[in-house]
């Protein structure tokens, strides 16, 4: 019985360690979505980089599973308070796709299938902590959780995390996404609490 209740206690301090203030455990992947899921079909998909100058460099689905694909164990953190431990997803880091842009921006706007938009420090899209994701714990993301590519920029609210993207437009100034323009934090650390404005 002691043995059980200190590996529990252990446990709990460790997810506890890994828990933004304010939010709590969820094994569950709720689903988020401000409008209807858009399907969209591989053949169609594109990803597309324009930059502050009007450049633009696109990807065709097969062009963008032939870049360097990642796996990322990660926790998630949705502003409604919910965090999720150990999600697994596979991906290409944005680090790769912005390499191929010439850029100085200091600001992406995150466009998607749909008309969601949410905006971010270039940044914090670099590092090795923001990808494309089209897979989620070994399948084919699923169309509503953004299928068939999603944002994931894990160390932000999950809000920045733009299902169905479909591209990013790189900017000189900071302009307010979807929620942004709704009161939400034009950042959004979780680790800081900056939900709202
Ligand atoms: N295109 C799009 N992306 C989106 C949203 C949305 O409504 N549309 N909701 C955001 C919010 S508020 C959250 S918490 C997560 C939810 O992702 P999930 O539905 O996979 O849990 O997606 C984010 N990305
Ligand atoms: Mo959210």
């Amino acid at each position: 019985m002691a043995v059980v209740s200190r590996g529990f206690g252990a446990r709990r301090r460790e997810s506890d360690a890994r828990l933004p203030p304010g939010q709590y455990l969820t094994e569950d992947f709720p689903v988020l979505s401000a409008g209807p899921t858009p399907r969209v079909e591989p053949d169609e998909w594109r990803f597309a980089i324009r930059s502050e100058v009007g450049e633009q460099v696109t990807w065709t689905w097969d062009e963008f599973l032939a870049l360097p694909i990642e796996d990322v164990h990660t926790d998630i953190h949705c502003v409604t308070r919910w965090s999720k431990l150990g999600t697994s997803w596979r991906g290409v880091s944005l680090d790769t796709l912005l390499d191929a842009v010439d850029t100085d921006a200091g600001y992406a706007m995150a466009q998607s299938y749909g008309g969601y938009t949410t905006n971010l420090p270039v940044d914090e899209l670099r590092g090795g902590r923001a990808w494309v994701a089209f897979e989620f714990e070994g399948e084919p993301l699923d169309p509503e959780h953004g299928g068939p590519a999603r944002l994931l920029v894990p160390h932000l609210y999950f809000w920045k995390s733009a299902k169905w993207v479909r591209g990013l437009t790189l900017m000189d100034d900071d302009e307010p996404g979807f929620w942004e323009q709704n009161g939400y934090n034009m950042h959004g650390d979780p680790w800081s609490e900056e939900r709202y404005w």
